[in-house]
Order: structure tokens, then sequence, then C-alpha cells
């Protein structure tokens, strides 16, 4: 049997964005999580201080999957988990449009410190009222075709965003 090739894949975004719940819905092993209680009041309960971490397989690569947080305060660990990783999703909920400013915050911080392809995913598609991917590219100024819809809790949603987000990758190792 060939040898898989091993790709390290990072998930980046604000909290609540629905990084944890992509991981899980990706995952062929139990996700390993870092919540905790939060500390700062952050409409939820727990958040993720450190990292979580999945992995998921797709043809013939077997992909690490990299959560970073959410919480400002934690920016350092995103050159941790960032180090090494070939590509980026950037998660932000459709329903939090508030939270888009640090949604970019974050995509420009990790892109101009360590230049690689990605995709934005637009989480809780399946809730009504929810921005929709071709308003958050406006926003972001970004190609539609890099911004797509998801229900992060859906695992064939989180499986085609993960095989855009291997196009992109590929494609950018290419170039
Ligand atoms: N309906 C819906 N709920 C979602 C979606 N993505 C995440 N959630 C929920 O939103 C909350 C925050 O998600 P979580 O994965 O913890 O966010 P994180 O802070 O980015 O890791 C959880 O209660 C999830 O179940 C989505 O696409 N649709
Ligand atoms: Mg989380």
């Amino acid at each position: 049997m060939a040898e898989s090739t091993l790709l390290k894949l990072i998930v980046a975004g604000p909290v609540g964005a629905g990084k944890t719940t992509f991981i899980k819905s990706l995952s062929e092993i139990p996700v390993v999580e870092t919540d905790e209680v939060a500390s700062e009041n952050i409409g939820k309960d727990r958040t993720t201080i450190g990292i979580d971490f999945g992995l998921a397989r797709v043809g013939n690569y077997e992909i690490r999957l990299f959560g970073t947080p959410g919480q400002e305060r934690f920016d350092f660990m995103q050159d941790i988990v960032a180090e090494g990783a070939l590509s980026l999703a950037l998660l932000v909920s459709g329903a939090a449009p508030q939270s888009l400013p640090g949604a970019r915050r974050i995509l420009e911080y990790l892109t101009s410190q360590f230049p690689m392809p990605f995709v934005v995913g637009v989480t809780h598609q399946d809730r009504e009222r929810a921005w929709k991917p071709d308003e958050v590219a406006s926003f972001l100024k970004l190609p539609e075709e890099q911004v797509l819809g998801l229900d992060a809790t859906s695992r064939e949603d989180a499986r085609a965003a993960l095989q855009r987000m291997l196009e992109f990758a590929l494609l950018g190792e290419r170039r």
C-alpha cells in the first residue's frame, strides 16, 4: 500500500467561529481538546485556550488539523501552531458578523507571518439570516471562490471545506 502524505493544516478564527466543532466533524480520532473555563466574558462558558488536534484522511493524504485559540491573549500560541503548516482555514461565524474585524486581524497576522494559501469558511449557514459567504468575501476583499459557507456541525460540509482547502494548498504549492 502506498505511504500516505502527511499534511498540516491550521484552523483559526475568533472565539465561537466553530473551530473545535469543525475539527470534530472531520476527525477520525477523538479530538484532543484543551477547552478551559473562559476567563473573559465571551458569551460562552468554555473556550479553547490551547490547541485542538484532529486527524482526517482525504485520498492518500493524512491531514493533521490544528485549531488555534481565538482569544487575543493567546496570540503567541498561533505562532507555535502555525509553524510548518501547509494551509489555513480561517473560520468566522456568519451569525456573528461583529466578529469579522477580529477575523480579519487574525488572517492578516497569520498570512503575514506565515505566507500560505488559505480559505475562509463562514459557519452557521444552517441558521437564518447568517451572513453569506459572498458578503464575507466582500468584507474581507477576497475573491468569492476563496470563501465558502458551511455548517461546521455537518461532516459533509466540513469535508467539502477541507477538500477546497487542499485544492488551494496544493495549487498554492505549485506556484
Ligand atoms: N448551528 C450551528 N452551530 C455551530 C456551527 N459551528 C459551530 N456551532 C456551535 O457554536 C458554538 C461554538 O463553536 P466552537 O466550535 O466551540 O467554536 P470555537 O470557539 O471556534 O472553537 C458551539 O456550540 C457549536 O456547536 C454551525 O455551523 N452551525
Ligand atoms: Mg474551540
